[in-house]
């Protein structure tokens, strides 16, 4: 048997959290078209016949211009040592940029296998990605150089095995069923935003977040799961934009997250949302607490 851990990491947008859920079979992540969607560390478990393998996705390296985001790269940068297999995701159809440079010099002293997943091979030609394999190959950083299509599910299982063969013998660590550490109430928060970034542009996706006010689990007597959410944007300018002409925006938020909860949560849900402006909730450490970005040695509760 074999049983270990391997993460994700790579510049924002690159397909990671994408990965991860064609990998584990579940949606953990959400995923969006827009750079820095996922803030915290998601962890998926697998179950192989031969092993089990627990998939980190993290936050996009980027460079950092708030509180928030610097815990976002630390969560992703902490995953390096932690693990028995690093997986450097590259969007390939992305031209190289300082991004990659500086991811390559941060994982230099990993001792775990470095593995380069070139995702997103279904947007480009094959004559395009042969030399690139060929130059990256001849960096010699390399332990496997991995062609994927992420969202189309090709390649996949020449990763898994390639993973599974560098990963250590040993028994599993987690019970078969188990799947993931996050509670459902980040999988409800993350479920609204994941909405609220496919229907808002510009700064609307990076200078928001949601909080779970309430979350009363269904009961025999009520069989629907109620949520009490708050939409925290940065600045009273955004507000108006979130909740929409007559409240055109927020319904429409609302509508497509409920019927998303209720197929993650396999119950009816009653979805309750609200706006609020918090100036600069990016470095505020209460803010980032409530949304699970506790920094180091901030008390968990
Ligand atoms: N065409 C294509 N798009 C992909 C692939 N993998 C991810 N994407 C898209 O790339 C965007 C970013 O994906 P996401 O998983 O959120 O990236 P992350 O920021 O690295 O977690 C989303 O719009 C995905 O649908 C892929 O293999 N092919
Ligand atoms: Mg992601």
């Amino acid at each position: 048997m074999k049983s270990g851990r391997v993460s994700f990491i790579g510049r924002p947008n690159a397909g990671k959290s994408t990965l991860l859920n064609h990998l584990v079979g579940a949606k953990l992540a959400i995923v969006s078209d827009k750079p820095q969607t996922t803030r915290t560390r998601i962890l998926g478990v697998r179950n192989y016949p031969d092993a089990q393998v627990v998939f980190l996705d993290t936050p996009g390296i980027h460079r950092p211009l708030h509180r928030m985001n610097v815990r976002m790269v630390d969560t992703a940068v902490e995953t390096i040592h932690e693990v028995d297999v690093l997986g450097l995701v590259v969007d390939v159809a992305e031209p190289p940029g300082r991004g990659d440079r500086f991811l390559l010099d941060l994982v230099k002293d990993a001792k775990a296998p470095l593995f380069l997943i070139l995702n997103k091979i279904d947007l480009i030609k094959k004559p395009k990605l042969l030399p690139m394999i060929d130059r990256y190959g001849k960096e010699g950083r390399f332990a496997e150089i991995i062609p994927v299509s992420a969202s189309k599910g090709d390649n996949l299982d020449r990763l898994e095995r390639a993973i599974i063969d560098r990963l250590p013998e040993g028994r599993p660590v987690y019970p078969d069923d188990y799947l993931t550490d996050q509670p459902q109430r980040f999988f409800a928060a993350e479920i609204v935003r994941e909405k609220l970034l496919q229907f808002t542009h510009a700064e609307i996706p990076f200078s928001s977040a949601v909080v779970i006010d309430r979350f009363e689990e269904p009961s025999g007597s009520k069989p629907v799961l109620r949520l009490y959410c708050t939409i925290v944007v940065d600045r009273e300018s955004q507000k108006p934009i979130v909740v929409g002409r007559g409240g055109e925006m927020i319904k429409r938020i609302g509508t497509a997250a409920r019927e998303e909860l209720e197929r993650f949560f396999s119950t009816r849900v009653f979805l309750d949302l609200h706006v609020r402006v918090k100036a600069h909730w990016r470095e505020d450490d209460r803010v980032l607490h409530d949304i699970g970005m506790a920094g180091r040695g901030t008390p968990d509760d």
